[in-house]
């Protein structure tokens, strides 16, 4: 029951192989209780090109003169039904060479087995592999992919002319990041082959920080629930791009789901195994799959070999039921006077029912069908990849049998221990140390070498399923990867355009969570992927410029965040600035003030032959104004940006010009007090000599001066950066520098302040009380109320305001002071010049600098 080709009669080596030519076994009858081989359906034409191929290389090397010269290859070839059973029943009968379900090992007959081309699948080549690996029986697999055929310990006796999975799952893993897709779905088949390539594409992909979204298994025996599972993840996941790791037979029900559910949108990544694959790429899936990517092994073209494909017919051989069959499953008839089944198909399907529908065909073949006609996969050479491994297959093994057949004593280890053996009378064994190390160059120009694990290099073509004129499928070749000697090199081609299948025909988005905008960070949510997050807004004072930042970044000293947190900026500068409203008052406050004391010595001026203004004495009161001059326009070096030297500056003038004003005053009242004590024993005042006043100014402003110089010698104060206060803003301020110095020089003030307000208090009992010494008494009173106030005002207010305040003290204290001093006299002067005469002033009052 085992379908094949022999020729193994006048041959005196031969090459076994086995090929998938059907797709599935039909599945055992329950009432047969003796072993029998199982029966198999599903022609698949794909395999049966292989295997004519295996039979055109063998064919081909017999004629060729260079290898093999004095010896002729013969094969024997088996179905395996794309099943492990079938896989090793067939090997077995290869080893023993008898065709009974009875094992009786290596009874060998007839022909000299040199080893075996095979076999598809890598779940077959395992099973297989394990048995003659036992006899250290040479195989060749030619699409057998799975990584773990290149553990040698396990699979001693194997080789292969395709590239392990390890390439292709790294060249995926390449081609998702250079698309940027983050989050990926894989569905694998339920064999070596979809799991261990999922297993090493996850592996890679989460060494590069992407994720899996879902990991489902395709069923090979058709269940309702299982598929559903699988259609389920497809359908809710939020991963657009999904890695599919099957081969096409395994693939197609999932297809018919696909189109059932209508699951369009999505970018599927093809595994090796279905991209070129016919039976997938029909236009009426375009739809669900078009737009497919994936990488293929490179196509080639095989001199002949159409020929050869063409050159089939059914009459030919009656007891060749695999051309019959597929004569009739191609043109759709049947073969008449043949038991060859037609088409049936047993498996339980998306209905829940088994279709037996196309079960013979009524229609009889004439043998008249034109192959021609067919558009067909086995005659399509258009895309030659496996066909091609397949040819290196049997090229490999026979390269590696004429280099055991020259018995060139290098490179033999037994030399000596055993006698080399010419063909045909060799141990298997003898063959796997060339097979191990075979190296030819192929028809085409390209160089296999297999290394010490039997795999050879990683070359793939990166194709893409587009629509052609005629509304077929294409697979256009985008890139390419290329893998060799640990180094890999991926390209897209410039010029090629990607067709994609999604409503914008733009490349998908596959991400789980999008990228977290500026502004935030990548917060993890716990127990879910990497890829998987949540976006938390930077602190204050931190920011994150860029999309999907992982933390943000502190700003600088200068600096703050912006309210999106997305940019550091300069922070506010505060200071009181003179175009702002409060800035403005008080500097309008302050000129109008230092106006109204150059109005009060126009007055002066004036009215300097008056009574009045002689008796108080020119000079002083013309000192006295200066001096309030000064203060007051003190405060405008208070105003503005700070700096260095009007820091400096503006605390010495304020209190220079009140030492000035204050020591003046003095003057004058200790003037008084003395006149008072004078005149206790007479009854005219007399008056002081201007001496004693200009020594009091003199040495109170030169205690100031010496004051400020030390101050500013050895501690001045400074501009300084205030940042901790507030958060957004640098508060520019002056900072005092000496706290002590800056005490003792305003101390100055008060003692003066307190002096004049002592010796008018006690002078008030003077007789001819004349109102002076109560109005400079009234006006300390006011400089002490403004300034004890100021104090704590000053030192609950922050920023600019704490400038206000002081500038506000300052012009209050002068304006309480000009007030006192000068508003009384004024108002006589101008008012009342009646009341200004020696009369009235000039006796009660002492008569100063006279
Ligand atoms: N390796 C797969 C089988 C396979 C295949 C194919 C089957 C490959 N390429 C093309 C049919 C057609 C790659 C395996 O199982 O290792």
């Amino acid at each position: 029951d085992l379908n094949g080709y022999v020729d193994a009669q006048n041959h005196s080596v031969i090459i076994g192989g086995l090929f998938p030519i059907h797709s599935r076994t039909i599945p055992a009858n329950e009432s047969i209780l003796e072993p029998v081989s199982a029966k198999c359906e599903g022609f698949n034409f794909r395999g049966f090109r292989w295997m004519k191929t295996m039979i055109h290389t063998i064919k081909e090397i017999n004629e060729r003169k260079d290898i093999l010269p004095n010896s002729t290859l013969g094969y024997q070839i088996f179905d395996t039904c794309f099943s492990i059973s079938k896989a090793t029943e067939s090997a077995l009968v290869l080893l023993t060479g008898q065709e009974e379900n009875r094992p009786n090992f290596l009874n060998s007959t007839g022909a000299y087995l040199a080893g075996i081309v095979g076999s598809g699948g890598s779940s077959l080549s395992v099973a297989v592999s394990r048995i003659l690996g036992l006899y250290y029986l040479s195989q060749v697999g030619y699409a057998s992919t799975c990584t773990v055929l290149s553990d040698k310990r396990q699979f001693p006796s194997y080789i292969r002319t395709i590239a392990s999975d390890k390439f292709q799952s790294e060249a995926m893993v390449k081609l998702i990041q250079h698309f940027g897709w983050v989050w990926i779905g894989t569905i694998a088949a339920d064999d070596d082959y979809g799991k261990y390539g999922v297993k090493i594409f996850k592996e890679k992909l989460e060494s590069v920080n992407l994720c899996i979204a879902f990991s489902e298994i395709l069923p090979k025996v058709y269940s309702k629930e299982k598929m559903q599972k699988v259609v389920d993840a497809v359908r809710t996941s939020t991963a657009k791009v999904i890695v599919l790791y099957t081969s096409d037979i395994d693939l197609s029900p999932f297809v018919l789901e696909m189109v059932y559910h209508n699951i369009t949108d999505r970018t599927w990544i093809a595994s090796e195994a279905w991209i070129t694959s016919a039976s997938i790429a029909k236009p009426e899936y375009f739809p669900y799959f078009g737009g497919s990517i994936g990488f293929a092994v490179p196509r080639s073209d095989i001199p002949g070999l159409k020929e050869f494909l063409y050159d089939i017919h059914p009459s030919r051989d009656p007891n060749d039921i695999l051309t019959i069959e597929f004569w009739q499953t191609a043109f759709n008839c049947t073969w008449p006077n043949s038991s060859v089944p037609y088409n049936t198909d047993h498996r339980v399907n998306m209905t829940g029912k088994e279709d037996r529908l196309h079960a013979m065909s009524d229609r009889f073949c004439t043998g008249e069908e034109k192959l021609e006609d067919l558009k067909n996969t086995y005659l399509d050479v258009s895309q030659l990849r496996i066909t091609n491994n397949v040819r290196q297959a049997v090229y490999a093994m026979a390269y590696a049998m004429d280099r055991l057949s020259r018995c060139e004593e290098k490179g033999w280890p037994f030399f000596g221990k055993y006698k080399c053996s010419n063909l045909p009378n060799f141990e298997p064994w003898q063959l796997m140390f060339f097979i191990q190390r075979v190296k030819f160059t192929t028809h085409d120009g390209r160089k296999i070498h297999v290394d010490r694990n039997g795999d050879v290099t990683g070359y793939y073509d990166l194709l893409n399923w587009q629509l052609d004129d005629n509304g077929d499928i294409a697979f256009v070749k985008v890139g390419e990867y290329i893998f060799t000697q640990s180094k890999f090199e991926f390209m897209i081609r410039k010029n090629s355009t990607i067709f994609w299948n999604t409503e914008s025909s733009k490349i998908p988005h596959s991400v789980c969570t999008d990228l977290c905008p500026p502004g935030t960070r990548k917060g993890i949510r716990h127990g879910e992927p990497t890829c998987c997050f949540e976006c938390i807004p930077c602190a204050d004072g931190h920011v994150s410029r860029r999309a999907g930042q992982r933390e943000c970044e502190q700003c600088g000293e200068d600096y703050w965040s912006n309210a999106e947190k997305s940019e550091c900026v300069l922070k506010e500068v505060e200071f009181l600035a003179y175009d702002e409203a409060l800035g403005f008052t008080l500097v309008i406050l302050s000129i109008f003030g230092a106006l109204v004391v150059l109005a009060v010595t126009v007055v002066y001026v004036i009215y300097r032959h008056t009574p009045l203004v002689n008796a108080n004495g020119r000079e002083l009161s013309f000192l006295i104004q200066v001096s309030l001059t000064i203060t007051v326009l003190s405060s405008l070096l208070f105003i503005g940006k700070p700096y260095n030297w009007s820091c400096m500056a503006c605390q010495v003038t304020l209190a220079l010009g009140f030492s000035l004003c204050l020591a003046c005053i003095l003057g004058k009242t200790i003037s008084l007090f003395l006149a008072y004590k004078i005149s206790k024993s007479k009854t005219r005042l007399i008056s002081i000599r201007p001496l004693y006043w200009k020594i009091i100014i003199l040495i109170s402003v030169l205690v100031e001066v010496g004051i400020c110089t030390a101050y500013l010698v050895l501690e001045p104060p400074r501009v300084y950066k205030n940042m901790e206060s507030q958060n957004i803003k640098i508060i520019f301020e002056c900072n005092e520098g000496s706290v002590e110095f800056l005490c003792s020089m305003f101390g100055v003030d008060v003692f003066l302040a307190l002096l004049c307000f002592l010796t008018t208090f006690v002078a008030r009992q003077l007789p001819d009380n004349y109102y002076e010494g109560k109005c400079i008494t009234f006006g300390m009173l006011v400089f002490f109320i403004v300034w004890i106030s100021f104090v704590p005002a000053y030192l609950s207010t922050k920023g600019k305001f704490k400038v206000a305040v002081e500038i506000f003290a300052i012009l209050a204290s002068s304006y309480g002071l000009l007030g006192c001093l000068f508003a009384p006299k004024c108002f006589i002067i101008l008012l009342r010049p009646k009341r200004n005469t020696d009369e009235i002033v000039g006796g009660r009052v002492p008569a100063i600098d006279k």
